[in-house]
């Protein structure tokens, strides 16, 4: 709840978002913008601004600024310290990619925390754009990335209280609630998208995915297409909640090629939205998907299922500004 409580908050959580009002917020021929998911998102946008200013790449903010969560400790999923899977494995999800078609991405990566930096080594040191599990763990090791525990002790005792009923049920908005270290089904995965002063676009997405998931389970988020996409001249979209519902749809995917066709990015998350819940009714029942999105001029977007959804917005003045989602259902 740290960024809540420093940074401006808009409107009431839960709030419908005025998202058309926000559109061009952020867009000053040149300016820099960067959006991600989530309130905690806010400290990864400072992150990534201040690189931008000591005169990083895009793509070296946007890495920078996905790097926050991951070193967390309090935030129970992205990087060290995330809930483990239902077999006591901590394993993360995360993809980079640029909009000259770069792309690197590791899915059940162990043992390294920053598993963002692992898919950008990918993308920069090998000829793939995807490398799982041992393999990536390998990698990352042989590419001078250390080896160390992920599985914290609070991440431990909430998983062993868990195996009392072992029950997989994710919970929607647990991002936000950010509660004590060792509440349930705390994930907090982190999109972040950028504009630069170029006008070009890049975007990562790293999660240890949904607390308690099955051993070998690979969420949205580090798919191409589903957890992020980013492309020249159109823009960048990425994605939260439950993963399965997000890769059905190619839900990044299907936000960018919305905005090819010319919808503004708050319309395009919500036409992706509304897919979902199209294909799937009552299965969704309880879920939260949610999607945010930087169109061509800068403009932004952002919505969800549910209401609590929020995402952080840093334009060129540094201010990062928390806003609540609107949704679909109330
Ligand atoms: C996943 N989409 O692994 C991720 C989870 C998430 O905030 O977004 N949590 O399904």
């Amino acid at each position: 709840m740290g960024a809540m409580t420093r940074r401006a908050v808009v409107g009431g959580m839960g709030a419908a978002l005025p998202a058309a009002a926000l559109a061009g917020q952020g867009a000053a021929a040149g300016a820099p913008v960067i959006l991600s998911t989530w309130d905690f998102g806010a400290a990864a946008n400072d992150a990534a601004i201040a690189r931008l200013r000591t005169g990083g790449s895009l793509l070296d903010a946007i890495e920078t600024g996905a790097r926050v969560p991951e070193a967390d400790l309090s935030n129970h999923s992205v990087g060290k310290g995330g809930y483990p899977d239902r077999d006591g494995h901590v394993t993360l999800d995360a993809v980079i990619m640029d909009d000259a078609g770069r792309v690197g991405a590791v899915a059940a990566l162990e043992d390294v925390t920053h598993a963002v930096s692992v898919a950008r080594a990918v993308m920069e040191r090998t000829p793939h754009t995807f490398l799982v599990g041992e393999g990536a763990r390998r990698f990352a090791l042989d590419n001078g990335f250390r080896a160390e525990p992920l599985l914290t002790p609070p991440a431990a005792a909430e998983w062993r209280k868990w195996l009392g009923t072992a029950k997989y049920r994710p919970v929607a908005n647990i991002e936000n609630r950010r509660p004590a270290p060792g509440s349930a089904l705390d994930h907090d995965t982190i999109g972040i998208v950028g504009r630069g002063v170029d006008g070009r676009f890049a975007g990562a997405c790293t999660t240890s995915g949904m607390a308690f998931k099955m051993r070998g389970r690979v969420g949205d988020s580090p798919q191409v297409g589903a957890g992020l996409f980013v492309e020249a001249g159109v823009g960048a979209a990425t994605a939260t909640g439950v993963g399965e519902e997000v890769t059905r749809i190619a839900g990044s995917a299907r936000v960018v090629s919305s905005m090819r066709a010319g919808m503004a990015p708050a319309a395009a998350c919500r036409e992706a939205v509304e897919h979902i819940l199209r294909l799937r009714g009552r299965a969704i029942d309880g879920m939260q998907v949610g999607f945010i999105a930087i169109g061509r001029s800068g403009d932004i977007g952002a919505f969800a299922l549910m209401p609590g959804f929020s995402y952080a917005v840093t334009g060129s003045d540094g201010r990062s500004t928390v806003h609540p989602a609107p949704s679909l259902r109330s």
